[in-house]
């Protein structure tokens, strides 16, 4: 009985390692592969992370199996052996760790810095300004966008133009954009890019994505607001510059429609 303790507890790693190797193909991790560089140096870490931990794990499992299996093939009556514990064994697995922590830390430091740290966000970034506002307000995004060929003003300006659940931004350059919550605390979350953020009230945040393949992203709420979270669902248009501009242009027109048809507004 006691040899099928050791193989029955045995059998569990083996099988928490074979559903971590076959989960990556099958998307049981990520939601499909990143689609945004920064996305795929996140992922980069992740895997790193994940690495160190199947050692580790891997090591005390067989340390643990082989304890298990030496306690049950044990001849009737033999005594245990008493050790006070191992003043060099309590060195190494001290001093091991920390150093693999101090590792980690330091290595993931670019990503992090030029995914938060505003001074590291890519250049163009930085020559662009903030393209767009987005506020997160139960239960719904709301952007507002300057009038185009203005920049972006903390305050609602005359001009800006409004959308509700839909940004367009550049495919193909880093795109940065403010974020801020009307009411409680929401956090912006595009599973596809691996962007996330708090959106904290009184704050205004901002935050950049790029994203090479045009196309539709999904967005959604990743902070528990309240009963209409699940509704909080919005999506990242990237296209070509053009079709921004076409975009923006057209939202002016309907903005500015003033109820009244006539021959011009018939031409667009
Ligand atoms: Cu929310």
């Amino acid at each position: 009985m006691k040899k099928f303790w050791a193989l029955f507890f045995g059998f569990w790693p083996i099988l928490a390692i074979w559903a971590c190797w076959i989960s990556p193909d099958r998307n049981w991790w990520f939601p499909g592969e990143a689609m945004s560089p920064i996305g795929e140096r996140i992922d980069g870490l992740f895997y790193l992370i994940l690495g160190i931990i199947t050692v580790v794990f891997i090591g005390t499992q067989i340390a643990l199996g082989y304890v298990l299996w030496q306690g049950a093939v044990k001849e009737e009556g033999k005594k245990a052996i008493f050790s006070h514990g191992s003043h060099s064994l309590e060195l190494i697995w001290t001093v091991v760790p920390a150093f693999v922590l101090i590792f980690i830390a330091l290595y993931q430091m670019d990503v992090w810095a030029e995914f938060r740290i505003q001074t590291f966000y890519p250049a163009q970034t930085q020559e662009d300004g903030p393209r767009f506002e987005l506020t997160a307000r139960q239960f719904e995004w709301r952007v507002r966008y300057p009038e185009p060929g203005t920049q972006l003003q903390n305050q609602p300006q005359p001009g800006d133009l409004y959308a509700v659940n839909e940004m367009h931004v550049t495919a193909g350059r880093p795109v940065k954009f403010n974020l801020r919550t009307d009411d409680v605390q929401h956090a912006f979350f595009a599973p596809q890019l691996r962007v996330k953020q708090d959106a904290v009230a009184g704050l205004i945040i901002p935050i950049w994505v790029e994203i090479p393949k045009a196309g539709d992203y999904e967005v959604v709420c990743a902070e528990l607001c309240g009963w209409g979270h699940y509704k909080m669902r919005a999506t990242l248009v990237a296209e070509p510059q053009v079709k921004v501009d076409e975009y923006l242009h057209n939202l002016q027109i309907e903005q500015n429609f003033d109820g009244v048809v006539t021959g011009d507004d018939q031409d667009e």
